[in-house]
């Protein structure tokens, strides 16, 4: 057995690389796709990699998530600082799920300084760009510890 992640993406990180590359970097969300696959073998994981612009199908993807992975990496985009549903979704999933920013979202404006996600995530990376996707698995590896 190996473990099996989701990693999902929120609104408008489809446009990574290909617009304001001067806030979040030239990297486009196929390239972190790729980093996240090469660490998937590098871990032993099994990887599915998603995007979505919706809040509900965020939601949606959230419960189905239950009994299909072991653990959740997210990173909610703009969802992180409005969304009491998401909040809700992750805790009612009973899933570990990381946190994820590109950008260190405590060191910009006031409003995204506030995540209502945090509390019911088991831990947050931001900062670290396209390189905190690969770190949040290695994190996920060493929370779910060794496959049964
Ligand atoms: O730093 C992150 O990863 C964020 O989750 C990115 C979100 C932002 O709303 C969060 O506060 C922090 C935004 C992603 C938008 O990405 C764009 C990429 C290219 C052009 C415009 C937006």
């Amino acid at each position: 057995m190996t473990h099996s992640i989701l990693i999902l993406n929120g609104p408008n990180l489809n446009l990574l690389g290909t617009r304001q590359p001067e806030v979040y970097g030239p990297t486009t969300l196929q390239d972190i796709e790729n980093l996240c696959v090469t660490q998937a073998d590098a871990l032993g994981f099994t990887v599915v990699f998603a995007q979505t612009n919706h809040e509900g199908e965020m939601i949606d993807m959230l419960h189905a998530a239950r009994g299909t992975y072991d653990g959740v990496i997210l990173n909610a985009g703009a969802y992180t600082h409005t969304s009491i549903a998401l909040m809700d979704a992750i805790s009612s999933i009973m899933l570990p799920v990381i946190e994820l920013h590109l950008s260190n979202i405590h060191a910009r404006e006031e409003f995204r300084q506030t995540s209502y996600i945090s509390k019911v995530c088991i831990g947050q990376i931001c900062g670290f760009g396209a390189a905190g996707y690969p770190l949040a698995m290695q994190a996920m590896a060493d929370y779910l510890g060794d496959p049964l």
